[in-house]
């Protein structure tokens, strides 16, 4: 079939589905502009009494860690909430010019290590490392049902990985690329007894192994579920499925995953995609994968244990959703799991005490199924207040609405009773919102961001590109009430929201810090000591360069190589007061680096551009930060 056909073929289907909502969906985001709630603004007087709430005084900080995903930005970002006032963005998956997360040896480790060595191979002839990603869903570990401030885990969906990053110092330490997947976009932690694994979701079907055997033959290709070990960051299991994977969650027990599947007919292209009335959520039965494991029924595949979960699998079982569902959000009561219609106005709620009859074929797989209330059009994802409320976002309404879970299954069960509490516009098409602590057990009901794709006309206007728009809503009253609007940058998908208690950075690094192990061990081979010597080391045309640094100056003035040295140079921050970052940028040479308090930094470049070159701290450190610098001076060949 050529492009040309496909692409009449999509249409026609398009045609087909004329006055649906998966007409409405397919329409495309243009379209979509005419179902918005509208730009309805509040009297002026109103507006300043909601948005009083979500004030924060200058001086005074925020309640909550909002930790935010950038999408195709490829960082974390740290939000104060309720303030939302953008506090830190965390290099993960991008190259970062501030801080030299992609340049410096010790970023550079960590976007290697954990690459498989085909992808290794690949990136020594293209830059050693990645220099994009595509950040979309940002979860806490767990301990007991709630956030224990250890770790963030994060996906790539562009180069199929999953990050850790570290809450002491926010910074990120381990990036394991997935094999035998393509594209992780679902990510979550176990939730209890504690993290434990992390699950990830490959989204593309491909064949395994993808290594051109099979090509234009997508009945081969398959779409696989990793658990990953949180606290090693090696993959410990993977599981083939049917069908495709998008969104995941985890239950309270320990004992159950969720994953939906928006291709269930296994297509490659829009039309086929969206074929079907109904598609599923799989679930996975972790004991009987963990049994099965230990029990050698896996193949190995590029070094993973990988069980085969297609339907009649014991590991796995398939619910029909309608249809093409998308969010998966496992409720703080324990026992109900809300999965997403997208292009179906509804919602279903599955409750994990089915489970067990469901698994041993007591019951059918729709019985596991309790509730499904009709709350709009275009449901994405949903969030809870702790109180036995969902807030779900409504992509086409433009509108967040609440509804009460038992309700909706009384509703269910034939009483006449109407589950939706409220609904509020937003401005405009909201993908993922998230409730403070909404996703542990401690969900307390305060706040909801509610991340929306459109801001249109709610900024004033910098171009073509449009910032995204996150709203904080108030939920604490009957009523939600938009408290805040917050323009954001490409494009953060998925957020949480931390009470401040869980979360302890510390404010500087500890000199053995396992981040720059390796420049500890180099400067322990030099006869070195990083934070006290101040040397230069010659070992053939190899140049390591020891500095380190109190404000305002660093402890070498200049030093000296020859044209052609592979340079590294090691800058240790001997400052141990709060908030006395300094830096160093090697001009014309393309090097920067952040050298936090109590830390060491290195990068290595090649000095082979002769002449003299100015060294300086490019991070505003003190009254005399312009007098921070010092000369490389290249000798000509
Ligand atoms: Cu709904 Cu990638 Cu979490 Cu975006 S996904 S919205
Ligand atoms: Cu050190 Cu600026």
């Amino acid at each position: 079939m050529t492009d040309d056909t496909s692409e009449k073929k999509g249409i026609t289907r398009r045609e087909l589905l004329g006055g649906s909502v998966k007409a409405a969906a397919l329409a495309g985001a243009g379209g979509l502009a005419g179902l918005a709630g509208g730009s309805l603004l509040a009297p002026k007087a109103a507006r300043a009494a909601a948005t009083s709430k979500a004030h924060v005084a200058p001086g005074d900080l925020d309640e909550y860690y909002g930790f935010w995903s950038s999408g195709q930005s490829g960082e974390l970002r740290i939000l104060g909430l309720p303030s939302m006032r953008e506090l830190m963005r965390v290099p993960v998956f991008n190259r970062c010019s501030a801080s030299g997360w992609g340049q410096t040896n010790e970023s550079r480790k960590i976007l290697r290590d954990g690459l498989t060595p085909e992808t290794r191979e690949y990136l020594d002839k293209h830059g050693g490392v990645w220099l994009n990603g595509d950040l979309h869903h940002p979860h806490m570990s767990f301990t007991d049902g709630t956030y224990d401030g250890r770790y963030l885990f994060m996906n790539d969906k562009a180069n199929t990985r999953v990050a850790r990053v570290r809450c002491d110092v926010m910074k990120c330490d381990k990036i394991t690329e997935i094999p035998n997947a393509s594209d992780i976009h679902g990510l979550r932690p176990q939730k209890y007894p504690r993290t434990g694994y992390v699950f990830a979701n490959g989204e593309h079907r491909v064949p395994i192994p993808n290594d051109g055997s099979v090509l234009d033959d997508p009945e081969k290709y398959h779409a696989i579920f990793t658990a990953l070990d949180g606290d090693s960051m090696e993959v410990a299991w993977q599981v083939i499925v049917d069908g495709n994977l998008d969104n995941c969650d985890a239950d309270y027990q320990g004992l159950y995953a969720f994953s939906t599947c928006y291709n269930s007919e296994e297509g490659v292209n829009l039309a086929q995609m969206t074929a079907n009335e109904q598609d599923w959520a799989v679930v996975f039965d972790i004991k009987r994968i963990e049994a099965g494991v230990k029990a050698g029924d896996f193949k190995k595949i590029n070094g993973v244990a990988v069980l085969d979960g297609r339907k009649g699998s014991k590991y796995t079982r398939y619910i029909p959703i309608s249809n093409s569902p998308h969010g998966c959000n496992t409720a703080p009561d324990g026992r109900h799991v809300v999965i997403n219609g997208k292009l179906s106005p509804t919602v279903s709620v599955i409750d994990v005490t089915r489970l067990p009859d469901l698994f041993n074929d007591k019951i059918k797989p729709r019985d596991a199924i309790v509730a499904e209330p009709e709350l709009g059009l275009g449901p994405l994802h949903t969030a809870f207040d702790g109180r036995g409320n969902a807030y779900t976002t409504l992509f086409l309404d433009s509108q967040v609405a609440s509804w009460n879970i038992q309700k909706a299954i009384d509703a269910y069960s034939g009483k006449d009773v109407d589950p939706i509490i409220d609904k509020v516009d937003v401005q405009y098409q909201p993908g993922h919102n998230h409730t403070s602590m909404g996703e542990t057990k401690e969900a307390d009901g305060k706040w909801l961001v509610s991340l929306n794709k459109f801001s249109k006309d709610r900024y004033i206007n910098v171009g073509p590109l449009k910032p995204e728009n996150e709203q904080l809503i108030d939920i604490s009253g009957k009523k939600m009430e938009v408290v805040h609007d917050g323009p954001t940058y490409a494009e953060p998908h998925d957020c949480i929201i931390v009470r401040t208690d869980i979360v302890n950075p510390n404010s500087v690094w500890k000199k053995d810090d396992p981040m720059w192990a390796e420049a500890t061990a180099q400067a322990k081979k030099d006869g070195v000591n990083l934070y006290s010597d101040s040397k230069v080391i010659r070992d053939g045309n190899k140049v390591r360069v020891y500095m380190w640094s109190v404000a305002p100056s660093f402890s070498m003035e200049k030093f000296t190589v020859k044209q052609g040295d592979e340079v590294t140079l090691y800058v240790s921050n001997n400052d141990q007061v709060d908030d006395l970052t300094h830096g160093l940028t090697m001009a014309n040479y393309g090097i920067a680096m952040e050298v936090g308090p109590q830390a060491t930094s290195s990068a290595t470049f090649t000095a082979d551009r002769p002449g003299v070159h100015w060294f300086y701290c490019q991070w505003f450190c003190h009254a005399l930060h312009m007098e921070m610098r010092g000369r490389m001076l290249v000798e000509p060949a």
